[in-house]
């Protein structure tokens, strides 16, 4: 069900960069998704350093976990992520999982499970991945994942790997 204009919503989003200053991508990023009509920053996660999932012959990330509400829909969502992802220099190549300036991930949108072609939520990567587990647990300690349980439960299956929270 679409939600109406009043209607809010909780939704996390991942930001991940490992190149040109990952660090300041992610605070960059940060500022300009606080900035999107309509859309409130509830909770940001500390940064975290995390060696690359995939292809090993690129930069380690800078990764983080922001919560906002907003009465946007989930398309409309995306296509801001993906216009602050093109101002922050993204350039989209052939090759899968390589380098990116900024990565922005709708990792949950409210209760929802959507199947859409250019957007599935729960991002389907979200069980396996520390970088983003580690830092969601963070902000949102009690969430359970849409059609995935537990957010507590899902941590204590994922290896830390080499994720870092820094400062
Ligand atoms: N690896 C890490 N550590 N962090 C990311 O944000 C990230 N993003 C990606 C791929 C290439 C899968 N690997 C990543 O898109």
């Amino acid at each position: 069900m679409q939600n109406s204009e009043t209607d809010l919503v909780t939704v996390y989003i991942g930001l991940g960069s490992n190149l040109a200053d990952p660090a300041e991508q992610i605070k960059s990023a940060r500022t300009a998704i606080t900035h999107v009509a309509g859309v409130k920053e509830l909770a940001f996660s500390g940064l975290y350093h995390s060696s690359p999932m995939g292809p090993q012959d690129q930069p380690d990330y800078v990764n983080a976990v922001m919560a906002v509400e907003t009465g946007l829909p989930p398309m409309d969502l995306l296509r801001c992520l993906q216009h602050i992802e093109n101002d922050h220099g993204r350039v989209r190549k052939a090759e899968r999982w390589g380098a990116r300036t900024l990565d922005l991930d709708m990792l949950i949108y409210d209760d929802q499970l959507i199947e859409l072609p250019d957007l599935i939520v729960p991002h389907p990567g979200l069980a396996e991945r520390a970088f983003v587990l580690y830092p969601l647990f963070e902000i949102a300690p009690q969430l359970v994942v849409p059609g995935k349980g537990n957010i507590a439960d899902l941590l204590a299956l994922c290896p830390l790997d080499e994720l870092k929270r820094l400062d």
